[in-house]
């Protein structure tokens, strides 16, 4: 499998439960490096970029209130098979659904606030980097732990 990066955002619940070290460490445990990170309120007009797809929807106002609400953190992971890996640890959308293991099923309590995005494609991953990441923020580093996985 390929190596590749994926972008993540831990949402405003994060922070204010103190979950952000909790769940660092659990991505962190799982192999992924952390290779960019940064804590910024959302704006408005970021926000609606990043969720553009779901403009129309009747989660969507609701979901940029909270999204710009508090500070989120944003990072930029790399792992083989990144991607895919950081969908299934995040869980599916409706907390409800999500299963215990999972990070929406171990805190998540409704479902826009449902506590991580992940990236879902190669391609939403790119836009999503670019969106929020310059390349000098990227620092990636060799993982002298990766024969002991
Ligand atoms: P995911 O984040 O799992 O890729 P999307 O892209 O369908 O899911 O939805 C983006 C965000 O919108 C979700 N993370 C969640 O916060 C919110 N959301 C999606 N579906 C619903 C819903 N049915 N009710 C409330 N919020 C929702």
């Amino acid at each position: 499998m390929a190596i590749e990066r994926t972008f993540a955002m831990l949402k405003p619940g994060v922070l204010q439960r103190r979950l952000a070290g909790e769940i660092l460490t659990r991505l962190e445990k799982k192999g992924f490096n952390i290779i960019a990170l940064k804590q910024e309120k959302l704006s408005n007009k970021l926000a609606e970029r990043h969720y553009a797809e779901h403009k129309g929807k009747d989660f969507y106002e609701p979901l940029l209130k909270y999204m710009t609400s508090s500070p989120v953190i944003m990072m930029i992971l790399e792992r083989e098979n990144a991607i895919a890996a950081l969908r299934k640890m995040a869980g599916p959308t409706d907390v409800n659904e999500a299963a215990p293991g999972t990070i929406r099923g171990d805190y998540g309590v409704i479902t826009r606030h449902n506590l991580i995005h992940a990236s879902d494609s190669m391609e939403s991953a790119k836009r999503e980097m670019n969106l929020f990441f310059s390349e000098d923020e990227i620092t990636p580093f060799e993982d002298g732990n990766e024969r002991w996985y």
